[in-house]
């Protein structure tokens, strides 16, 4: 079944599949965890495909073209999901397709996804956390894009790398952040980073939601005009992706071969 089920993500040109244990599920919000959201919910199926460096380096215009193809990786992404969870629940285990963006809830004032995928990517073994809180990869360093399904199937799963591919002493992303939105322990500040980088006429203002963390009305509102009116949005910063050492990561090999041949 996991053959059948990469070949066909492979064909809609992913780059990378993995399969992570859902038991156990860290996340602080319960309802964010996906044996809470499917009844014997046994793995998340994880898969990502890059956004190549020349759409961040365009000359002129680079995050909205950058921010654009985002937004087409994601409908793909999640079409994709939606034909994996099928296949197996046709063939007998439950599945369900999670979003590569919506649905974003709001608790407390703050973006959750109903899952996080990096952190399924981590557990599948798709590579490590850097300390911009991206998923770094080994090939494609940290410019994958992730999707993902919840699945009762008893896929094999794999297991979280052996160690942390964010070079130690490193602190670049820290630094380059405009807002200092990065603690440099994997830590970051949702509220200045959404107002830096998101562009959106409503979203940009959603950090407003720090200052009625408690009031469920109103992060139930935001939460549909972000679902709503904020499902198309575009980037006003990605410095810390764009300056690590692993946005590097995938072209220099291809470089090198062109060089060898
Ligand atoms: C909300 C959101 C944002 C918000 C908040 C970012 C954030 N870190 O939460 C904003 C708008 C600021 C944002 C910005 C960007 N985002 Co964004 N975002 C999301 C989204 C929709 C939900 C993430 C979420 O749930 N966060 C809330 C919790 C999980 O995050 P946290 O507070 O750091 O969690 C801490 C703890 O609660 C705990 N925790 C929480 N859950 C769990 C679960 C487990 C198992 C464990 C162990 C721990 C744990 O660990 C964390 C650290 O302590 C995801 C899509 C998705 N569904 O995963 C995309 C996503 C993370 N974003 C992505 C990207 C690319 C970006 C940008 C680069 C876009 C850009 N501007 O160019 C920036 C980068 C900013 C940055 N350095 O993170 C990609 C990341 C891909 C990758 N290679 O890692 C994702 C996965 C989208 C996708 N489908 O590809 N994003």
């Amino acid at each position: 079944m996991l053959k059948k089920i990469e070949s066909y993500l492979y064909e809609q040109h992913m780059d990378v599949v993995g399969v992570a244990d859902a038991a156990g599920w860290q996340s602080p919000l319960e309802e964010c965890r996906p044996t809470e959201i499917l009844k014997d919910c046994r793995r998340i199926i994880v898969f990502g495909k890059e956004i190549s460096r020349p759409i961040y380096e365009t000359r002129k215009h680079a995050l909205d073209l950058y921010a654009n193809v985002a937004q087409n990786y994601y409908q793909s992404m999640d079409a994709a999901a939606v034909e994996v969870a099928s296949m197996l629940t046709r063939a007998g285990h439950p599945s369900v397709p999670l979003g590569a963006y919506l649905p974003l809830l709001m608790r407390e004032g703050k973006y959750w996804g109903i899952v996080s995928l990096k952190h399924a990517a981590v557990r599948a073994g798709l590579g490590t956390m850097g300390k911009n809180t991206l998923l770094i990869n080994e090939e494609f360093g940290n410019r994958l894009r992730l999707g993902g399904v919840l699945t009762t199937a008893p896929l094999p799963a794999g297991n979280p790398l052996p160690k942390s591919l964010c070079i130690q002493d490193c602190q670049t992303c820290v630094e380059v952040c405009p807002v200092q939105a990065l603690n440099g322990q994997g830590g970051i500040s949702q509220y200045k980073c959404l107002r830096k980088s998101t562009a959106h006429p409503l979203l940009a203002t959603s950090f407003l939601s720090q200052w009625f963390r408690s009031s469920k009305l109103l992060n139930k509102n935001f939460e549909l005009v972000t679902g709503t009116l904020g499902a198309r949005y575009s980037y006003s910063c990605c410095e810390c992706l764009i300056n690590c050492p692993h946005f590097q990561k995938g072209e220099r090999r291809k470089e090198q071969e062109e060089g060898e041949n």
